[in-house]
């Protein structure tokens, strides 16, 4: 193949997965539960991955002291005693990924106590990915030209 023709295909390729908006996949909005332990200074899970439009419901769990957690973009809040898990349910009509952070201040540590809500399917990932394999492959067909 003409080695300029083979770095158009890449390229054109590259744009078509870049720029065009992937099929979404439907996916019919679900209750989901999670449940989240916070410790000083910590969130297990650090990070909450749901589908816009899901029945999001938190469990959380404080394992020493009082923590709470603050949905920045959500702006909804609660907090849980230690033992006593609080529940909040919540619609996650919002796609993006917003931090949640503890609403208590509960230690030295704890302006570092924060998490991450992702609503919304992560298609950037897929198309960095899909990106640095074509990056690679043009890379490997220009140092073939040079041999
Ligand atoms: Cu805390």
């Amino acid at each position: 193949m003409n080695p300029r023709f083979s770095l158009l295909l890449i390229l054109t390729a590259g744009l078509a997965v870049a720029f065009p908006p992937l099929p979404v996949p439907t996916v019919a909005p679900q209750a989901r539960t999670f449940q989240v332990d916070a410790g000083q200074f910590a969130y297990s899970p650090s990070k909450i991955f749901v589908n816009p439009g899901d029945t999001v419901t938190l469990e959380l769990v404080s394992t020493d002291v009082v923590h709470g957690i603050y949905i920045d973009g959500y702006d909804i809040s609660f907090e849980a005693d230690p033992g006593q898990t609080q529940t909040l349910t919540f619609i996650a009509d919002k796609p993006g990924s917003f931090r949640f952070r503890c609403n208590v201040t509960c230690g030295a540590m704890h302006p570092f106590m924060i998490g991450k809500l992702m609503v919304g399917t992560n298609d950037w990932l897929y198309r960095s990915v899909g990106l640095a394999a074509l990056a690679v492959l043009g890379v490997t067909i220009s140092r073939k030209q040079e041999v």
